[in-house]
């Protein structure tokens, strides 16, 4: 049987708007890749509260609620694997402090037109720019077990009530 993890992911935007701010990931899951910060929801935890504390855990920023919007929900699948992603999807452009180095994370800043796709998540390439552009996205990737080869995906806008 397939079972369903919670995970965010957050992408600060710079307030004029020109970049991004994405980790180098260090190690555990998608180790070697450039993305957005985040990881498991933890039980009792809301998504937008566990966004908020592994954006702080893995770069020492801090967010408010109230300034980060969702900006996508997807689900993630290996052909291989019983374990789906539910990846909730975040974007604001307020924060305090100043991007650290942590274990987990080498944050770097990136101009949007030199977006690293080619070292990040494939499934990024079809959503990312969407969400960049202000639009909320829903979504299903499945990959073949090499983790690269997308074999089905499913993208549409999302509108929330
Ligand atoms: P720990 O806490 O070490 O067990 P770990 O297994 O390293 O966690 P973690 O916490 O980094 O995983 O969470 C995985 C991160 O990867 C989350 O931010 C969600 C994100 N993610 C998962 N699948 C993704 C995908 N296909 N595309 C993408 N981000 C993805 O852009
Ligand atoms: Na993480
Ligand atoms: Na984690």
């Amino acid at each position: 049987p397939h079972y369903v993890r919670e995970y965010t992911l957050v992408l600060l935007r710079s307030q004029c708007g020109s970049q991004i701010l994405l980790g180098y990931k260090k190690r555990g899951f998608g180790q070697g890749k450039w993305n957005g910060f985040g990881g498991k929801v933890e039980v009792g935890e809301t998504p937008l509260a566990a966004a908020i504390r592994e954006l702080h855990e893995e770069s020492s920023l801090e967010v408010r609620p109230a300034d980060i919007r969702l900006a996508g929900r997807m689900l993630f699948q290996f052909a291989d694997e019983t374990r789906v992603f539910r990846v909730h999807i975040y974007t604001g452009s307020r924060w305090t402090g100043q991007p650290v180095e942590s274990d987990e994370m080498r944050p770097r800043w990136f101009n949007l037109a030199d977006i690293p796709f080619d070292n990040m998540w494939p499934d990024d390439a079809y959503w990312l720019p969407k969400v960049l552009a202000g639009q909320s996205v829903i979504g299903y990737f499945l990959y073949a077990a090499d983790k690269v080869t997308v074999l089905h995906h499913c993208l549409r806008d999302l509108v929330e009530p």
